[in-house]
């Protein structure tokens, strides 16, 4: 095979808004998106359009380009790009000419057949952190990645690849940031310095373009926002998926579901959801009911919502090859499922037996297929679950001459879960009008956050991937994906009990707070762990609902910027050591105020790194000096959770679901500190689209302590707040406030003086 690097430029032209440039091989287009970013796409030969499944925005219409003996140069007003002709490489500076990110000299882009690799040089103090759904550790320098959608059941804490696709990471080095986008759906590689003796590290695809959005914004969290400007945010979700969410494979009747739902009311332990895993359908056919066990689901949601339970259900892509099933006769009468290339559909062994598969890529077949969900949003069901879209059929390996679209399977693999998530929630937000449907989806391609939340997939009930979980959680938050969780307790085996009720805490503090099993495991509700557990994990679950309105405004933060709600220390504190150590590196930050450190189920006590400033712990009130490491006792009661001097929460009281209005007092809770702080408080509805028309409720609530006060300021939005009163709740003062007072939660700016 040969080698091809890329050579000499043999000339470049610019028109409307892109640089073409020539080489002997191949050609490179550049374009700029916003003074921060800039996309460069190098290619053998460019299609004629120019797609992407991530992208949703649209480059500048002009740029100016100079020339130099050696450079064709770009300025923006943050970065340069150096583009060297002899021979071609691409260099990236910010505007005062510190190096960002450039091409390794020797090897630039190189070729391998249709295989396309950028080299980069490896600056010495460099680390990467981000790719998504990826094992390893915070900082991903020394190791290397591969993108291809896989069911990977029963992976392990150094697994790869997972279910999911996110080509962007962030680089940090002599205290600057970058971001890079690699807009690829084939199989890709992204190699951080893994076996290149600290010299390079390395990125590309196994066909495609090399195609590759550069964002030179300084400061993480700034980067993500121009991520997410790019590729797309998510909209507000429904309040009742950031309750509690009990899952199992499978409640096998309507009356096991309705046990379970009951179970959790006569209980008093809060809960939002309930979900049907592929034991609901008849024969595991998609959009069917079981006519035995769940012979009238119409009365089973009747009974559900009766009991404030949302139900969510699961479908999986493949249709069933069978006569007289509806799906499987307008598919075939439509030809809208996967081919080879004879024009045969594919067929794959799944759940159902012999099974098509929906060519998701197509509109025509999103729409239709997004059409009947009808058969489960007519009784009442909100919630949709999209698994084994990988796409995942037993033996995992779709022969690479099937073809989806207009391209064959290798291409674009490891965009089809988010082509089906895309066509669940279009359809379902069509046909559920102005309510918000939740989409929880497997597999995930960059982009999805505009479509689905995403879970980790089959974990299994173990210490070491309950704190890998939160890595994920973590990572994904950094490429976009906000709304995310694991199966808490562990899928593939029974946790302990001291594991369950430990995954439960940290649950409390994952954006989708979802208790999942494997079929055959153990019952995992929160009442099958003895009386004690029970009493703390309801006191956990308690603890969700307390802090809903504190949650709910870091979900708006993330519609607003794509900031996560579940935040790796790194993203505040990129150039701090410590943050990357492994025994702190699952250390987050949930929303802007409450720093989590998870633990094992067997340490009672453990070293908790805490940034600068000072901090409270959160069960206690204690005050704890930032900037160190502290050793605290972290009994299965009390997850080591701190909140930060100056912070403000807004909570609420205790609700056995989020139907429940409650008793109508934000608590306001303020932790006393030396400077000033803000705090966006949001509510709307929490279940229709009238926020995007200003139906929403938003203040600013600023803390002032050289005045001793502490703001509401003026309400902005038309929504009427489901609280009538605020109630301030002081922490960490010396003068112990005056008894708590609730006084009227008015529009108008409220001040309290202390
Ligand atoms: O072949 O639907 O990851 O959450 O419970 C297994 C049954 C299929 C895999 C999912 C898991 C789900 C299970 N599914």
């Amino acid at each position: 095979m040969e080698t091809v690097i890329a050579g000499n430029v043999q000339g470049f032209k610019q028109q409307a808004g892109v640089l073409n440039i020539q080489i002997a091989h191949a050609e490179a287009k550049v374009f700029i998106y916003s003074p921060t970013i800039i996309r460069v796409s190098i290619s053998k030969k460019h299609a004629d359009t120019d797609g992407s499944f991530a992208v949703i925005r649209q480059p500048l219409a002009d740029f100016d380009v100079d020339e130099s003996a050696e450079f064709i140069k770009i300025n923006t007003t943050a970065l340069k790009l150096r583009i060297s002709k002899s021979p071609l490489r691409f260099s990236f500076f910010t505007a005062d000419g510190k190096p960002l990110s450039e091409d390794d000299a020797r090897f630039g882009t190189t070729w391998q057949g249709e295989r396309v690799i950028t080299h980069r040089k490896l600056y010495a103090d460099e680390k990467f952190i981000g790719l998504g759904e990826k094992t390893g550790n915070l900082n991903r320098r020394g190791t290397s990645y591969t993108n291809w959608n896989t069911d990977a059941v029963d992976y392990g804490p150094k697994s790869d690849p997972l279910y999911k696709t996110f080509p962007f990471f962030i680089g940090l080095h002599s205290g600057l940031t970058y971001g890079l986008f690699l807009d690829n759906t084939h199989k890709s590689y992204f190699d951080f310095g893994a076996t290149t003796d600290d010299e390079m590290s390395w990125f590309g695809a196994d066909g495609g373009d090399l195609n590759y959005y550069f964002f030179g914004a300084q400061g993480v969290a700034k980067i993500i926002e121009d991520y997410t400007w790019l590729t797309g945010r998510m909209e507000m979700p429904p309040l009742w998926s950031l309750g509690y969410q009990q899952c199992r494979w499978s409640y096998m009747s309507a009356k096991e579901v309705l046990k379970i739902a009951k179970t959790f009311r006569k209980k008093k332990i809060p809960a939002d959801v309930v979900y049907c895993d592929i034991d609901y359908m008849e024969g595991f056919k998609i959009f069917t009911w079981n006519k035995k066990t769940f012979a009238d689901p119409q009365g089973m949601m009747d009974q559900l919502k009766a009991m404030n339970f949302h139900l969510v259900t699961i479908v999986d892509p493949g249709i069933k090859i069978e006569e007289g099933y509806h799906q499987y006769d307008e598919g075939i009468a439509n030809d809208y499922f996967a081919k080879y290339p004879d024009g045969e559909n594919y067929t794959g062994y799944v759940w159902p037996g012999r099974c098509h598969f929906p060519d998701f890529f197509r509109e025509d077949v999103r729409e239709w297929w997004g059409a009947a969900f009808t058969s489960l949003t007519d009784v009442g069901v909100d919630g949709f679950w999209n698994d084994m879209n990988e796409p995942a059929a037993w033996g995992q390996n779709m022969p690479w001459i099937v073809k989806f679209g207009d391209k064959y399977m290798p291409e674009v693999r490891n965009a089809y879960g988010m082509q089906m998530a895309r066509a669940t929630y279009n359809s379902t937000k069509t046909i559920l009008k102005n309510k918000r449907p939740f989409v929880l989806t497997r597999a995930a391609y960059a982009g999805t956050q505009r479509y689905s939340a995403v879970w980790t997939g089959d974990n299994m009930g173990t210490d070491e991937h309950m704190l890998l979980g939160q890595r994920l959680v973590n990572s994904l938050g950094i490429t976009g994906m906000s709304f995310t969780g694991v199966d808490i307790g562990g899928f593939t085996s029974n946790p302990t009990p001291e594991l369950m009720v430990r995954w439960n805490s940290l649950g409390v503090y994952t954006p989708m707070f979802r208790n999942h099993a494997i079929k055959g495991s153990k019952m995992r509700e929160p009442w099958e762990w003895g009386a004690a557990n029970e009493q703390i994990i309801k006191k956990d679950i308690e603890q969700r609902y307390r802090l809903l309105p504190y949650i709910y405004s870091g979900f708006y933060q993330s519609a607003l910027n794509g900031l996560p709600i579940s935040r790796t220390l790194a993203i505040e504190f990129p150039f701090e050591e410590k943050v990357y150590y492994e025994r702190f590196q699952n250390q987050f930050m949930f929303g802007d105020n409450l720093l989590v450190a998870p633990v094992e189920s067997d340490k009672m006590n453990t070293e908790v790194y805490l940034l600068k400033g000072d901090w409270y712990r959160l069960s206690t009130d204690e005050k704890l000096k930032g900037d160190k490491i502290v050793n605290v006792p972290s009994p299965l009661t009390d997850l080591p959770v701190f909140a930060k001097a100056g912070a403000i929460i807004p909570m609420q009281n205790i609700v056995q679901s989020t139907t429940e209005k409650g008793d109508g007092i934000l608590q306001l809770h303020v932790w006393n500190g030396k400077e000033a702080t803000e705090f966006m408080y949001y509510e709307d509805d929490g279940d229709s689209y009238d926020y995007e028309n200003g139906a929403y409720y938003k203040r600013i609530i600023r803390f002032d302590p050289k005045h001793k006060i502490v703001r509401l300021l003026a309400v902005e939005g038309s929504f009427v707040s489901r609280f009538s009163k605020v109630k301030i709740v002081w922490h960490g003062f010396e003068t112990q406030n005056k008894p708590i007072t609730s006084i009227p939660f008015i529009n108008d700016v409220i001040e309290l003086k202390y």
